[in-house]
């Protein structure tokens, strides 16, 4: 068995970089630099034609897309527990993160991209502008999905750390490269902070070289 994770540091590849830290297995992780504009390299676009990470080989089968990864890993690595088994627990893990993937994310990379979005200058501001706002009322929503989830289970999702843990410390952290404060949002910046401190993410953290917090004050 060999398996490979192509990541980037700091991009929304550390949610499967962390689920398999945590799975305890023996990975290979390929570090690709996006600032350089490897993805577009025909080497990568070889393995990924969309050139984005993350990128899962196992075997030599190539799966792209985080949730497809994590649905992958959560069914190979099953003493793991990434997802709840019981149906609606399932259900509502999956909803969190498709939510997290189709919504929350995007909104941040019309901000952290704009380029991708327009060609000209002052379109790409306004989208900066407006996306922060959206982002911000985004990271309510999840503020409230921490504290209500929190009341029940250690964990968003159950009794066990999972990928919408993960990628909500993706997400605030992305939120702080935006200008937003982290700490506006207590429930989720303090539950951030405790994921981070797990064993296998704080590996994954040291080894993409990330701080949890870049929001710098006016
Ligand atoms: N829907 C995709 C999103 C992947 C994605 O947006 N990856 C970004 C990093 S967070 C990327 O590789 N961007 C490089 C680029 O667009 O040039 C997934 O779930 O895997």
């Amino acid at each position: 068995m060999s398996l490979k994770l192509y990541f980037a540091p700091g991009a929304c590849s550390f949610v499967p970089h962390c689920l398999l830290e945590l799975s305890g297995t023996a990975y290979e992780p390929q570090m690709v630099k996006l600032h350089k504009g490897e993805q577009n390299g025909d080497e990568y676009k070889a393995i990924n034609p969309r050139g984005q990470v993350p990128v899962l080989v196992d075997d030599g089968q190539v799966v792209t897309q985080i949730l497809a990864i994590i649905l992958y890993l959560d069914q190979k690595f099953p003493h793991a527990h990434f997802l709840p088994t019981d149906a609606l627990a399932r259900a509502r893990a999956l909803e969190t993160l498709a939510w997290m993937n189709n919504t929350v994310h995007p909104t941040f990379t019309h901000i952290f991209m704009p380029q991708k979005f327009s060609d000209q200058a002052e379109v790409q501001a306004a989208l900066k502008v407006f996306n922060t706002q959206t982002y911000k009322g985004l990271l309510s929503e999840l503020e409230n999905i921490v504290q209500r989830n929190l009341k029940t289970s250690e964990w968003i999702t159950g009794p066990q750390l999972g990928p919408v843990d993960v990628y909500a410390l993706t997400l605030t952290r992305w939120g702080s490269i935006a200008g937003i404060d982290p700490t506006t949002y207590p429930a989720l910046w303090s539950h951030v902070q405790k994921v981070a401190a797990q064993a296998a993410v704080a590996a994954v953290i040291e080894r993409e070289r990330l701080q949890l917090n870049l929001f710098k004050p006016a």
